[in-house]
């Protein structure tokens, strides 16, 4: 990768898929077994928090299973070798980069091992299913969610997202359908600062046409190739 010194890479559901986590959008994915509006939003956690915490436990479980993929291994390596900046930005709350050895990556949809508390506003390790309504390790109330980001709330660290792209040479998104913004307008960010674009994804995205090159295919083949 010549003359690249500053990479940014988006992560979605795809980059997990080999694992064997359930994607949202795709074939039989999370969101065809319940509806958005049902589990990811902080009305949904309102009007029906059993159907929202049973949901988030059981993709939890689910998560604790799962091993990372060759994906997940190579952007690891590239991490661990890159003499530039990196940051690996997912919207996946699976820790498996970080599981693979991946050290600069930014959840910008929140993490499923932790729980945040609306009583005291401090996020802890999560400390068992929520369904049983565990106490706050913090201050002891009843009053933990699980710490993502649903629709219409704010995503995390926006601002170092941004700062990072504006120093880049290089987006790169991986296994995303590009259906969720912000995360769906970093390419168009990218390609407005003249910063080159890559997809690397099973199929053509809803934001394939942004990228400068679109590689498609199972991210345990494309990513390995890209990277060594
Ligand atoms: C916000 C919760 C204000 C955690 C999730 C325009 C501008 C701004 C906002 C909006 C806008 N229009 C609409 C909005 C609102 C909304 C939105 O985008 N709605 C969509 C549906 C239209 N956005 C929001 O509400 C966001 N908040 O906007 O706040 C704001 C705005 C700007 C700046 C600051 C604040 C909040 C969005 C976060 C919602 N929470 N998850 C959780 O439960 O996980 S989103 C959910 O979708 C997941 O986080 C997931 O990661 C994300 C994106 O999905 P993907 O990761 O892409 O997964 P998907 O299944 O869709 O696709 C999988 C892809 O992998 C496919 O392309 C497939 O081909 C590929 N694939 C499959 N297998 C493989 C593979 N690729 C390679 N190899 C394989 N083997």
């Amino acid at each position: 990768m010549k003359d690249i010194r500053n990479i940014v890479i988006l992560t979605g559901a795809g980059v997990s898929a080999e694992s064997g986590i359930d994607t949202f959008r795709s074939e039989g994915g999370l969101w065809e077994q319940h509806r958005v509006e049902d589990v990811a939003t902080p009305e949904a956690f309102m009007r029906d928090p059993d159907l929202v915490l049973r949901f988030y436990d059981m993709r939890r479980e689910a998560i604790q299973t799962k091993q990372p993929n060759a994906a997940h291994h190579a952007l690891a390596r590239l991490d661990a070798e890159w003499p530039g900046d990196l940051l690996i930005v997912t919207q996946n709350v699976d820790d498996l980069h970080e599981r693979a050895g991946a050290r600069r990556v930014l959840h910008m949809h929140g993490e499923h091992l932790l729980a945040w508390c609306t009583a005291c506003d401090v996020r802890s390790l999560w400390v068992g299913a929520l369904l049983q309504r565990p106490a706050c390790p913090a201050c002891g109330e009843k009053a933990l969610r699980p710490d993502v980001v649903w629709f219409g709330e704010m995503p995390y660290r926006m601002e170092e997202i941004y700062e990072a792209l504006r120093k880049a040479d290089l987006f790169v998104s991986i296994g995303t359908s590009g259906a969720v913004y912000p995360a769906a307008g970093f390419v168009r960010q990218a390609r407005q600062l003249g910063v080159a674009t890559l997809e690397l994804n099973l199929g053509p995205s809803q934001g394939t046409l942004w990228f400068e090159e679109a590689r498609h295919g199972p991210a345990t083949e494309l990513v390995p190739a890209w990277v060594d």
